[in-house]
């Protein structure tokens, strides 16, 4: 088998990019008085798409202060069927610059158009209709409290899901009557910086959003800053732990969404061919750089031999190539050093003893590529067993009783999500109890839906985002 890299120009036009960003203050895009700009690239491909500016101390303050500025001066005290009305209008214009920015995303990202065309995007505008829709109904919300907004939330986020992670922020901040600093990841600006121009379109009042670029360092000083009563933070769980620490005693609300480990348990009586599926949907969307992944498989030993032949077989179906072309099913890894992270975390698992299986497949010559891979004969204490890979990367294990695939899936010190394959309904609400992760599903994987609150148990974090609860995050109560 083997699979050309076929690059697809057309798609490549849907989007226009300025060759130098600046910043997104007060409504307006400015210059960074850092004077500093770096590169973002694509990739699949390694050129250069664009420059961004890289925001200083001096530019966190300036966004900070526009976010106060705009907080006080109107949005707080807006109608808030008025604040809905804005981002009503936002939900629309998602819609209809769905093209330009899933091309965007896959291009910045190098998740394959498919996910980001029919995933990213599409639930990006939903969570903006969603949280249009809560904004004039705080008070049946939470009956008899009277919610009041925060002030200016500092948003940061990852590069797994920018346009999407972005929309879970920035939607249920400006619902509840908050204005936002955000900063994207350093290796995926693009969208939201498009989504800078998507403010100005919907005519939002200047400062209610501002964007601003940087790497780790901006971050901290958003993350410092006095002006922010609110840090709302997705990334790694090492990040997360040094945000909290910095909070200690502040004042200043915090959520946090690290990573995760997820187990996706495959009873015997379940439907052989549907598990397959949800597996391969588990582990390999977005290349496993999925905080919610199901990267441990825990099957039934009676059916584990089968079921791995079969997802040995799917595997060797998968397409890996141009994220912009409309069948792949693998697109690139996001970056260098996760790259690099990844074949660190899959030679230790070849080390201590695990047997790795990876399906034929070229790889394309320029560009950020890993193969998608099974480990079978993996041991719990191995280290592809317990941290977070975060790329397409799965560990087998196998069990007797749903005692003993209880115990394994919670052992682990995260606690995100979890899968349950079975056709007894009674073991799925036994499972679930005793599950100790933020999200179960049963009979399928990674489903999102903006009414479902999505957050995590021990070192996935605390605070959930999406539905009534999500609202809660950016609210304190009278
Ligand atoms: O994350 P970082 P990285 C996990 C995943 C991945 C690993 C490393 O396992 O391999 O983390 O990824 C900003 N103060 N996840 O290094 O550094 C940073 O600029 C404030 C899981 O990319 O945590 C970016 O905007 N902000 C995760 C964001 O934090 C800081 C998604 C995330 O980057 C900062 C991403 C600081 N000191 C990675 N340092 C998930 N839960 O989905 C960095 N940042």
């Amino acid at each position: 088998f083997q699979w050309e890299y076929a690059p697809a120009p057309e798609a490549r036009d849907a989007v226009s990019l300025r060759e130098r960003y600046g910043l997104f203050i007060g409504g307006e895009h400015v210059e960074p008085r850092s004077g500093s700009f770096f590169p973002t690239i694509s990739p699949s491909t390694e050129e250069q798409l664009a420059e961004v500016a890289q925001a200083g101390a001096e530019d966190v303050d300036l966004a900070v202060a526009a976010a106060r500025a705009a907080f006080e001066d109107g949005w707080s005290s807006l109608a808030p069927c008025g604040r809905a009305k804005y981002l009503f209008r936002i939900a629309r214009i998602l819609q209809e610059r769905a093209r330009e920015l899933a091309v965007a995303e896959s291009l910045d990202g190098g998740k394959p158009i498919k996910e980001s065309r029919d995933v990213d995007v599409p639930l990006a505008a939903a969570h903006f209709f969603y949280y249009a829709g809560w904004a004039d109904k705080l008070e049946y919300a939470f009956p008899n409290r009277t919610p009041r907004p925060l002030g200016v939330a500092a948003q940061i986020i990852p590069w797994n899901f920018p346009l999407l992670m972005l929309a879970w922020k920035i939607a249920p901040a400006l619902a509840c009557g908050n204005t936002v600093v955000l900063k994207p990841a350093e290796t995926t600006p693009l969208t939201a910086l498009i989504f800078t121009d998507i403010c100005r379109q919907a005519e939002l009042p200047p400062g209610v959003v501002n964007i601003v670029t940087g790497d780790g360092s901006t971050g901290a000083h958003m993350v410092g800053h006095p002006g922010v009563d609110k840090v709302a933070f997705t990334g790694s769980t090492d990040v997360g732990k040094a945000i909290q620490r910095k909070l200690a005693g502040s004042g200043t609300k915090l959520t946090l969404e690290l990573g995760g480990k997820a187990a996706n348990i495959v009873f015997d009586d379940c439907a052989l061919d549907q598990a397959v599926e949800g597996i391969v949907n588990g582990i390999y969307f977005n290349q496993g750089h999925v905080c919610c992944a199901g990267s441990r498989l825990l099957v039934q030993e009676s059916i584990a031999e089968p079921l791995v032949a079969k997802l040995k077989r799917r595997l060797e179906t998968l397409r890996l190539g141009d994220p912009l072309d409309k069948n792949t099913d693998i697109g690139a890894i996001n970056s260098k050093a996760q790259l690099e992270k990844i074949r660190a975390l899959v030679a230790s698992g070849e080390e201590e003893g695990a047997e790795i299986y990876q399906p034929p497949c070229v790889l394309p010559e320029k560009g950020y590529w890993f193969a998608p891979t099974v480990f079978t004969n993996v041991a719990q204490s191995y280290r592809i067993a317990q941290e977070e890979i975060f790329g397409p990367v799965l560990s087998v294990m196998t069990f007797r009783t749903p005692e003993e695939a209880l115990e394994k899936a919670n052992n682990t010190p995260y606690g995100l999500s979890a899968g349950i394959w079975t056709e007894k309904g009674s073991r799925i609400l036994w499972m679930a109890q005793r599950l100790r992760a933020g999200v179960v599903w049963a009979n399928t994987f990674n489903r999102f839906d903006p009414a479902s609150p999505f957050g995590g148990y021990k070192e996935s974090g605390f605070g959930r985002e999406g539905g009534r609860h999500g609202l809660e995050a950016y609210l304190r109560f009278e």
